[in-house]
């Protein structure tokens, strides 16, 4: 059976009986005149049916007596095709989704209509996630108002929960996704260390890794590329990356490729000279004590909040070796993100919830760092892992992490 088959068998199942959920892969927002942002589908939508184009929806009905799956999709019009590209066919459409039943978008209202109208529908499912209160609606946010006003009598659901708790355990296609966005971000970086020099720009190395990542046919970026060096690498989410890099700083490289909609997220932090000072590579084997300590305590059953007490642990010992703070409370001063998120389709991945226990074929980042403003060092050293039946296997065990290694493929 078609993975997407599957997910959406597992979806209708934990759907209440005589519910329905409509999920709309959305349309492309103005940027400005007649220009649009790039157009990304809703992650769910694509989750559950392999399609990435704008304009479709997918109806997934539970009635007491049978279930019913339906795509709608936009009808080919030739001579918009001949500004907007081929759009995808009814055929190509269920090819790729496993769904029998393929309309057109512009039937959608009706089906809604008899199925919410004339059958027993208590509830209604849509996409609701929103990050705070102050988002602007999402597309399928405002969908399900337009729903909720016309039909007061159906209960809204919201989808974003049931599919987060799916998405959060891979299978073995998505991680070999997310492996091939890794190679790519692995080939992005070893651009930047053949090519690195004191007096370039942040935007140059930059430049080499997104070409790089391009080459390889990694669709993009997973996120906006952050290239800082000195004091912009203690910017936790510096990405203007148009600073000269001196000689004697460091480079911190937040990055990943996007591959078939996977994302890879790797941070590592490279001498601008070639070589790293002895206190700069004192600071950084304190971090990369912090990774490898996180990646041997992965495991099912940990969370997230476990980890990075660990990982503050590693850390504010390191830090007090050094004599930089007197006790372990103090690590705030220069640690002050979490150690761990989901990956997946999203670069921070959908989540039911921060304590939820780690289970095999969760895939979480693992990326301590240390930000010393005063020294102007700034470092991080991320990697991404697939958390299996007893540890963790490191996906990006290859791409070259410890101080040796840089400065010998720097040295090249
Ligand atoms: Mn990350």
């Amino acid at each position: 059976m078609n993975r997407y088959e599957l997910r959406r068998r597992a979806v209708l199942e934990q759907m209440e009986p005589g519910s329905l959920l409509v999920l709309y892969s959305g349309e492309a927002v103005p940027q400005s005149l007649d220009e649009c942002h790039p157009f990304e589908a809703n992650h769910h939508f694509f989750y559950l049916t392999g399609l990435r184009r704008e304009n479709m929806a997918l109806v997934l009905s539970r009635s007491r007596s049978q279930d019913q799956t339906l795509l709608f999709i936009e009808e080919p019009v030739p001579a918009m095709e001949r500004w907007t590209g081929r759009r995808v066919t009814k055929d190509e459409a269920k090819a790729i989704s496993g769904v029998e039943d393929v309309r057109y978008i512009d039937s959608l209202p009706g089906a809604l209509s008899r199925m919410a109208n004339r059958e027993v529908v208590a509830a209604a499912y849509f996409d609701c996630y929103r990050n705070a209160i102050t988002d602007v609606d999402s597309y399928n946010m405002a969908k399900a108002r337009a729903f909720a006003q016309a039909y007061p009598t159906v209960t809204l659901k919201n989808a974003h929960p049931l599919l987060a708790a799916m998405r959060m355990v891979k299978d073995e296609e998505e991680v070999a996704c997310i492996c091939e966005a890794i190679e790519a971000t692995d080939a992005g970086l070893r651009r930047i260390l053949a090519t690195l020099a004191p007096g370039q720009m942040e935007y140059e190395a930059q430049a080499a890794f997104e070409c790089a990542i391009r080459c390889r046919g990694a669709e993009g970026t997973a996120f906006a590329t952050i290239a800082g060096s000195g004091l912009n690498g203690c910017m936790l989410h510096y990405d203007t990356n148009d600073c000269r890099m001196e000689d004697g700083t460091l480079l911190l490289l937040d990055l990943g490729a996007k591959v078939k909609g996977y994302c890879a997220d790797i941070t590592r932090t490279y001498p601008v000279s070639g070589r790293f000072t002895p206190r700069q590579k004192a600071i950084y084997d304190i971090v990369l004590r912090a990774n490898r300590a996180v990646a041997q305590a992965a495991r099912p059953g940990m969370t997230l909040k476990a980890l990075n007490e660990i990982c503050k642990q590693v850390l504010a010992e390191g830090l007090m070796q050094l004599g930089k703070i007197d006790a372990p409370e103090q690590i705030g001063t220069y640690y002050m993100h979490g150690v761990s998120h989901h990956l997946g389709l999203d670069t921070h991945d959908a989540i039911t919830h921060d304590e939820e226990p780690l289970a095999p074929g969760m895939v979480i980042t693992d990326e301590p760092g240390l930000y010393i403003d005063e020294e102007a060092i700034g470092i991080r050293i991320e990697d991404d892992l697939l958390i299996t039946q007893d540890g963790c296997r490191v996906l990006s065990e290859q791409v070259p992490r410890t101080t040796q290694e840089i400065e010998a493929l720097m040295a090249r």
